[in-house]
Order: C-alpha cells, then structure tokens, then sequence
C-alpha cells in the first residue's frame, strides 16, 4: 500500500508592535489547513495550501508554515456524517437553534453559554473541549486549542461528496472540509456534539454536528464582516482526554463512505425524525 502524508498549513500575521491583545498574543492566526494525500498529490496540495494562505479575506500574512510528514499507520476508515441546512434568517435564530441542538443534546445550559462565547470571542487555531455538564474547559492549551490533524477523504468518497453537495450547491472546499473534519470528530463515543462558526469575515455559515442529528449547517450564525468564530468540541463527563487530544490530533482516519445531503429544512425537521 503506498503511504499517506499528513500536509498541514498554517498561517500567521505578527501583531503590529504596540497592541498586544488582552491575551498577550504576539500573532493572529490568519489559516490553517490539513489533509492526508498520496505522495503523488503532494506538490499540488502544498501549492494549494501556499494559494490559499496568500490569499485569504482576513488579510495579509508574515509567515506560512507548511509541513508535510508521512504517515506510518494504515488510517481508520469512516462515514461521513448525513448533512442538512436549516432555515434561519439572522443571528438571533441561528444562535437560538444551535442553542436548541445542543441542549436536546443533553448539554447543560452553563457549558452551551461557554461555548457560545468562546466561538463568538474568537482568536484559537484548535478547538476546546468543553464537558457537557459542567462547561470545564479540558483542552492542554487554552491558547491554542486542539488541533484536529491527519484527516481525509479517499478520491472516490470526495467524488461522491462533491455529487450530493453540488445538487444543493454547496459543493466548496470549506464544506467538505468541514464534513470531514466534524466527521473524524464525531467518530469518537465521547464526543457528543461540535459546535463550529468560521473565523472568516465573508463566511457566516457555522454548524452543529451530533451523530444524533448529523452535520446541520446554520446560516447567519454571525454578521456579516466579524473575524470571531471557533469550535468547541463538547466532552462526556469524565472523558479520557489525553487518549481523545491524541486520537483527533494523530490518529489517521479517512472517509471512505459518504451519507446523505437533504437540503434545507425547517428547524421543526431537525427535531421530527433524528438521523442515520
Ligand atoms: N482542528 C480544530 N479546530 C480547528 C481546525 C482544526 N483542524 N481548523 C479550524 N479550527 C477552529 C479554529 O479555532 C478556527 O478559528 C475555527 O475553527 C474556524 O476555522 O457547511 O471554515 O477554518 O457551510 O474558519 C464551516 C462550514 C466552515 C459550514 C468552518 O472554519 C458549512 C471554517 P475555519
Ligand atoms: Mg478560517
């Protein structure tokens, strides 16, 4: 079997001198990428990953790290979660509605409100990880967050994908990005939710996935022009986190198969009938 490579991007801008911010943070993370390819992928996907990192709404960077690492271990192969778009016409709905995911989720008022403002505060390059119950945050870098690595979709699970999005017209690279990404997240028992909104400024489409629901995509989560978002990744209750941070950050895992994409649905949908 030839191997895989775990490519990854990040790019960053150094703050300009005098406003470090109430962090203390010295640069502000503009884009960060991974993916697990073939070696004969390799020259267009860092090429991609350089295009990209040059060219993002949330300006101008100072330095690109890319990385490129072959991967010994055969990676695990999933199913991607099944992807809906629920109606919502503003931030107020929307924040409402994943409000409502979370919380029929069994995730307790307390740890939905941290999570709301940490994805609204912005400024992590990982995600956290945030109990159900108590709202404890468990990420080792509260900074940082974790980082979800070495993730990918085989050549004919991303031409199946690209179908079924493409009927509804959301056949994007942050979309089935995303898919994967939630998908690899939610393969894990103690992973009961993630909660997602783009940093970009000109993307307000976020998420919620659960193995519950699925990948429900939120439009309008924030206004329009806000660099804030973030993802929080919600934990059961006394969770192994050290062998979690290591599954999601090392693990290799691919999707192999892909399930449905429905469209848009009303919120009251999302609830009748939960899916897989
Ligand atoms: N692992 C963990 N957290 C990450 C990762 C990763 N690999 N990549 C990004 N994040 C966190 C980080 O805090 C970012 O600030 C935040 O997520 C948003 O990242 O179906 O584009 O790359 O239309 O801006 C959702 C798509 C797009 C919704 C999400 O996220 C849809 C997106 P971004
Ligand atoms: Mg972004």
């Amino acid at each position: 079997m030839k191997p895989y490579w775990s490519i990854r991007m990040r790019a960053s801008r150094r703050r300009d001198g005098k406003r470090p911010t109430a962090d203390g943070q010295e640069e502000i993370h503009i884009s960060g990428a991974e993916g697990l390819y073939r070696d004969d992928r390799l020259q267009t996907v860092i090429r991609r990953y350089v295009e990209r990192a040059l060219h993002h709404p949330k300006g101008a960077v100072d330095t690109i790290t890319i990385t490129a690492e072959r991967v010994a271990q055969e990676p695990h192969v999933i199913r991607s979660l099944p992807v809906r778009t629920v109606r919502s016409r503003d931030p107020e709905e929307s924040v409402s509605i994943a409000r409502e995911i979370l919380s029929t989720l069994g995730i307790m008022p307390r740890a939905i409100h941290r999570a709301l403002l940490i994805v609204m505060k912005g400024g992590m390059r990982g995600a956290s990880l945030m109990s159900v119950a108590r709202g404890t945050r468990h990420e080792p870098d509260m900074q940082r967050g974790v980082r979800v690595s070495r993730l990918g979709i085989t050549p004919s699970a991303a031409k199946t994908l690209s179908r079924v999005l493409s009927r509804h017209r959301i056949d994007t690279e942050t979309v089935k990005e995303a898919i994967i990404l939630a998908s690899k997240v939610l393969s894990r028992e103690e992973v009961i939710a993630e909660l997602c909104i783009s940093d970009d400024p000109d993307y307000t489409t976020g998420y919620v996935a659960s193995r519950k629901y699925g990948y429900i995509r939120i439009p309008n989560m924030k206004p329009c022009g806000s660099t804030s978002g973030g993802r929080v990744f919600f934990v059961s209750e006394g969770s192994n986190v050290p062998a979690l941070v290591q599954f999601l950050e090392r693990t290799p895992v691919m999707v192999g198969k892909v399930s449905s994409c429905l469209g848009i649905v009303s919120k009251d949908e999302i609830f009748d009938r939960s899916h897989r």
